[in-house]
């Protein structure tokens, strides 16, 4: 299955977006997560494709599903999800962990240096129930690789007292209503969202629920304003588990919504001028 608007296969080259899952899980300490691309694709079905707030019609936002990527946990992963286009890019996961080979994959290649994460958590520790690439661990991770400097951090509301110490003066760390100044969204960005960033009430399939989250409204004005702003060459959308999902999948269907929102800023920011 598609995601929801997707051009046919015939028409992928047209595509100027795409999207492509991440069915990865195994540095969460609770599985799920990788029926996530799935199950979003699934929820993405049960929403309107026009969007009543911009006015848009999602099948005229030429965007192209291009199915799943399966070895993200191999150093050397199948990167032809990168056709050289520089086509912007959703990644659909997953646990978080996914965006340390993605994030490292634009580093590398495409000199991308920095990473606007929307999160609950900090992911800041150094080791967590032993593995240095859990899903705890991510930015201090992508820190490691691409500097403290370059890592800003927005609705965190959980971290330990050490995680807080190391980052407390090295990382920008902005509330959910801060928006970065202009300069620091200068250059080509990428963007991870994770999805308990929301408050649990409205997604309660996820690993760790924190409580005290925000709405998805402003959650998508965040997404809006950064997209508008900076340069997003690829973002994620993480942390979804529909394992953990109440019976109507109401957090899989937040996050089909986020996604059709992630194309409609992609859209304003490439044709508004
Ligand atoms: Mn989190």
């Amino acid at each position: 299955m598609k995601f929801a608007g997707s051009l046919p296969p015939r028409d992928s080259e047209k595509a100027i977006y795409e999207i492509i899952g991440v069915p990865f899980d195994d540095n969460a300490t609770i599985r799920g997560a990788s029926k996530a691309p799935e199950m979003i694709r699934r929820a993405s079905q049960r929403l309107e494709t026009f969007l009543w707030h911009s006015k848009l019609e999602l099948s005229d936002l030429m965007y192209y599903d291009r199915g799943d990527l399966h070895d993200i946990a191999d150093p050397d992963f199948d990167s032809s999800f990168d056709t050289g286009t520089g086509k912007r890019k959703i990644f659909i996961g997953g646990d978080h962990s996914i965006t340390y080979p993605l994030f490292k994959y634009y580093f590398e290649r495409l000199g991308l240096t920095k990473i606007v994460v929307i999160d609950a958590h900090a992911d800041f520790r150094d080791v967590y129930m032993g593995n240095r690439f859990s899903n705890a661990c991510v930015m201090r991770r992508i820190a490691e690789l691409a500097g403290f400097e370059n890592v800003i951090e927005i609705g965190v509301r959980s971290a330990s007292w050490e995680e807080y110490e190391l980052m407390r003066d090295r990382v920008r760390i902005l509330g959910i209503d801060d928006m970065p100044e202009e300069q620091e969204l200068e250059g080509r960005l990428y963007l991870s969202i994770d999805i308990d960033v929301l408050d649990p009430g409205i997604a309660p399939g996820v690993e760790y629920p924190e409580p005290c989250g925000i709405s998805l409204e402003v959650l998508i004005r965040l997404v809006r304003a950064i997209i508008k702003r900076g340069d997003v060459v690829a973002c994620d959308i993480v942390e979804v588990n529909p394992e953990l999902d109440i019976k109507n999948g109401i957090t899989c269907l937040n996050a089909a919504r986020l996604v059709f929102e992630v194309l409609a800023s992609y859209w304003l920011k490439d044709h508004e001028s």
